[in-house]
């Protein structure tokens, strides 16, 4: 291959080999004899690399590798296992201008974004590092006299993370911080299409863990297609599934997992709304819909779908937001000057162009965007649209579409709003603009959104990793990165414990002979 000096230098400043192939495979040594699977540049057409991807017996390996370093670093104090997550971290920020900017080119996100997600990443360590010597379990009192109960967390065995194109790196940072910190071991799937952005993560924190004397399967990495996300979704080695993805993918995931009765957590799609009220403070309702929309061209789970105008505003509203659409230029997402960057590849403008497609075939009024660039890469317009039907039980309501397109409504009252808010079978993300402490309220209460993400005065999409993020519904009803989510990444033992001369029953329980 030759590789262009753009991409050779960002792949050499990660040490990713710039000639012939590169493995995909590691389980504390690189390999690959698999399938050879491209990663391809979605603003060029430029093939990065050719990755050599896990054969069936190298998964098989990898699989019964992680389970060994799991013995091992069981048995690492928590604490120790922080200090460990605390140099990843380290090792991490100190790429992150380099790593943030592979992402834009093999993923295609703007560079701001790609050194957010990387910042992302960094952030879950920080909070991982802390809750290395935080994950406490409990005393609970026990009715009978010299018993003791305790809720104590273990690790929990091997966690497979299965992710998406769109976040290839902090997703499984949100997976992989808690599950070190709980002591388990890591195998990681990613998508397909950023192999390099995988390789580039594990070649660092693998450094880390050699330097420490940790195996390097305490984080493993199978790139590979369908085939290896569904070995690690049935495999009894891995006691727990986070997968990223879609509904239909996580629906076979979610009941491969449970069918074996392993543990499980979805992050699926999202049709996350926008509600703006007459009160709403349009100067900062307006830039935060449009990044809700356009950011990472439309491609985060928590992207803006949907936007419901109260009936007063509407109009105004869509001036000003039609204003910033067409001052839009697409561009390389490395330039500095870019905001809008291509999406992820041929198959997410089919998925774009079918969409625009419907709704022209509809009669919805298309107020900006409405088919792709005429250039190199896979670019589209971003879109907004008034669809003919506000009916929230039609389509085109009711499924996600992964592109830059915002389907607008206008409403006559909070009610109404909320209810096609919550018409839709996902539940990830939902913002409300108002200034009225009433509706934020009802918004936030039991007649209000029921997605896992309710936010004001903010949009759908860039939460940040102390709270749980997750969605309800179709979503998946999953919840990772900060919250309570890392309650799922251990075993919880009760232990009842007896330091009395007799052997009482509970409940009064009366046995005796
Ligand atoms: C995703 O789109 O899969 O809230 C994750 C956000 C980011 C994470 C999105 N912090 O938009």
């Amino acid at each position: 291959r030759s590789l262009s000096s753009r991409a050779a230098n960002i792949l050499s400043a990660l040490d990713i080999p710039t000639t012939g192939e590169v493995c995909g495979v590691y389980d504390g040594e690189w390999k690959g004899t698999g399938d050879l699977v491209s990663s391809v540049c979605p603003t060029t057409g430029e093939i990065l690399a050719r990755v050599k991807t896990a054969s069936p017996e190298e998964l098989h390996v990898a699989l019964s590798k992680a389970r060994e370093a799991y013995s091992f670093f069981r048995n690492v104090p928590a604490p120790r296992r922080g200090e460990i997550l605390r140099q990843i971290r380290g090792a991490l920020a100190a790429k992150r201008t380099e790593l943030g900017a592979l992402i834009s080119l093999e993923m295609g996100k703007i560079k701001t974004e790609g050194i957010g997600e990387v910042q992302e990443f960094v952030d879950i360590c920080d909070y991982a590092v802390g809750l290395s010597r935080m994950m406490n379990g409990r005393v609970v009192a026990s009715e009978r006299a010299g018993h003791s109960i305790l809720e104590v967390p273990n690790p929990l065995g091997v966690v497979g993370v299965l992710s998406a194109f769109n976040f290839p790196m902090a997703v499984y940072g949100w997976n992989l911080s808690l599950s070190l910190a709980a002591g388990n071991a890591t195998i990681w799937k990613p998508s397909p299409t950023t192999p390099l952005c995988a390789i580039a993560i594990t070649t660092i924190i693998a450094r880390v863990l050699e330097e420490n004397g940790v195996p390097g399967a305490v984080a493993g990495l199978v790139t590979g297609d369908k085939e290896a996300g569904e070995a690690i979704a049935e495999s009894r080695d891995v006691e727990l599934v986070s997968f990223t993805g879609s509904e239909h993918v996580g629906r076979i995931v979610g009941k491969n997992v449970q069918s074996r009765f392993g543990k499980v957590i979805l992050e699926l799609g999202g049709n996350n709304a926008a509600i703006v009220m007459p009160d709403a403070d349009l100067a900062m309702a307006v830039p935060s819909v449009f990044f809700g929309a356009i950011g990472t061209a439309g491609q985060r789970c928590t992207s803006t779908r949907r936007l419901y105008l109260h009936r007063d505003i509407a109009d105004a509203f869509l001036d000003r937001l039609q204003k910033v659409y067409s001052g839009l230029k697409p561009g390389d997402p490395l330039d500095e000057a870019t905001l809008l960057g291509p999406v992820h590849s041929a198959t997410s403008v089919d998925i774009y162009e079918t969409a625009v497609r419907h709704l022209k075939n509809t009669d919805a009024r298309i107020l900006a965007g409405g088919s792709r660039y005429e250039r190199t890469g896979n670019f589209v317009q971003p879109t907004i649209a008034l669809p003919k039907s506000v009916d929230p039980s039609d389509a085109l309501w009711q499924t996600e579409c992964f592109a830059p397109i915002l389907n607008c409504a206008v409403f006559d009252d909070l009610e109404e709003a909320i209810r096609w808010n919550n018409a839709v079978p996902q539940g990830l993300s939902s913002s409300l603009w108002t200034r009225d402490v009433r509706n934020v309220g009802t918004w936030i209460g039991p007649n209000g959104s029921d997605t896992g993400i309710v936010n004001v005065n903010v949009g759908t999409s860039g939460a940040e990793i102390g709270a749980a993020f997750g969605g309800n519904k179709n979503t998946g009803w999953g919840r990772e990165s900060g919250g309570d989510a890392w309650k799922q990444y251990v075993r919880w033992s009760a232990c009842t414990i007896n330091f009395s001369d007799s052997a009482p029953l509970a409940q009064g329980v009366d046995f005796s002979t």
